[in-house]
């Protein structure tokens, strides 16, 4: 199975308002890999200038499956339109030749593990056994290009939740749920700006066309909704719940959910009215917050529109 076997078998349209010329792209070095796909670091000739760039391919390896992911991912881009705090499509390189995705380069990686690069390396304050637990975890390589924020404070911490809630209302404004939204699918680019990103998973509400079940057959269950692990629901409220994990990986840098529930047990503890506890030192409204997005009635949980007049409530509180 060839990639460009593929792509015939499926004739990815050619959209002029996107394509981009393959001849532009310069390819440089791979920022990360998955099974079946790649992203690169590239350079791309526009306009007599170069920008820097981030492509994303499918490996040889690729079946059609992924290659429908990574399509429609490229089709949720284009209906997406322009946000600050969500990735966006330059542009794709259809014609002959391998699908070429072609998004921002976000320099800083993804939110998780920048998070985590700026955790202080000697550690010696006493963890409770939750937080060993998670130092334990070995840590990605440095990603070369971070830059890390002297002094990280709460503040900054704030901050980027209401990015992402940001990014998230604008989302929830085009009806796109996005079914997958964690720490690590955030990117933070220049400026550490926060973009949401890796929008394989997600679905217009309206027209339902971008449903797609997970490529690796994985699911994201600390990330999920209790009615999503329950009866496979998304809705916006889902992605409110999953905000809620994401709000607690900020307030960790980077911590892991659930570090003591086995994955196959945690349905029955969030059953059972079981919720994270508030992370060391995070402010009492942060942690709030958390727990308004994890309310088991869709209706009790915060719209991602209250979410972000109530962190922007905190950070003029706190000016
Ligand atoms: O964690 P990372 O550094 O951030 O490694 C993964 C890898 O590629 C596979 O997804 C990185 N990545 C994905 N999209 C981009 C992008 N637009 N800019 C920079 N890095 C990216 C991601």
């Amino acid at each position: 199975n060839s990639e460009s076997a593929l792509l015939s078998d499926y004739e990815v349209d050619c959209d002029p308002t996107f394509e981009i010329e393959r001849s532009n792209l310069t390819l440089d070095s791979m920022l990360g890999e998955g099974a079946f796909g790649e992203v690169w670091k590239a350079k791309l000739k526009r306009d007599g200038t170069e920008l820097d760039v981030a492509v994303k391919k499918l490996k040889i390896s690729a079946h059609e499956k992924e290659l429908i992911d990574l399509v429609s991912e490229m089709e949720t881009f284009k209906i997406i339109g322009q946000h600050e705090n969500v990735l966006r499509l330059i542009g794709c390189s259809t014609g002959q030749g391998p699908l070429y995705v072609v998004v921002e380069l976000c320099k800083h990686g993804n939110l998780r593990d920048f998070l985590r690069a700026h955790r202080p390396k000697e550690d010696k304050v006493k963890k409770s056994s939750q937080e060993l637990a998670d130092y334990l975890e070995p840590r990605k390589n440095e990603i070369a290009d971070v830059e890390l924020i002297p002094n990280l404070t709460q503040r900054h911490l704030v901050q980027f939740a209401w990015q992402v809630a940001t990014g998230m209302n604008f989302l929830a404004e085009k009806k796109i749920i996005h079914r997958d939204l964690a720490a690590r699918n955030v990117l933070v680019s220049e400026g550490h700006i926060m973009k949401i990103s890796d929008f394989g998973l997600s679905r217009d509400v309206n027209t339902g066309n971008y449903y797609k079940k997970r490529g690796t057959g994985r699911l994201p269950i600390k990330w999920m909704a209790v009615e999503s692990l329950d009866s496979n629901v998304y809705t916006i409220e889902s992605d409110v719940w999953s905000y809620g994990v994401l709000l607690w990986e900020i307030m960790t840098l980077g911590g892991t959910p659930y570090p003591t529930i086995a994955m196959h047990n945690l349905y029955e503890y969030l059953q059972n009215g079981y919720r994270m506890e508030s992370p060391h030192l995070c402010p009492q409204e942060v942690y709030q917050l958390m727990q308004a997005c994890w309310q088991t009635k869709l209706e009790d949980r915060p719209s991602f529109k209250m979410i972000v007049d109530y962190l922007d409530w905190m950070l003029t509180m706190t000016n």
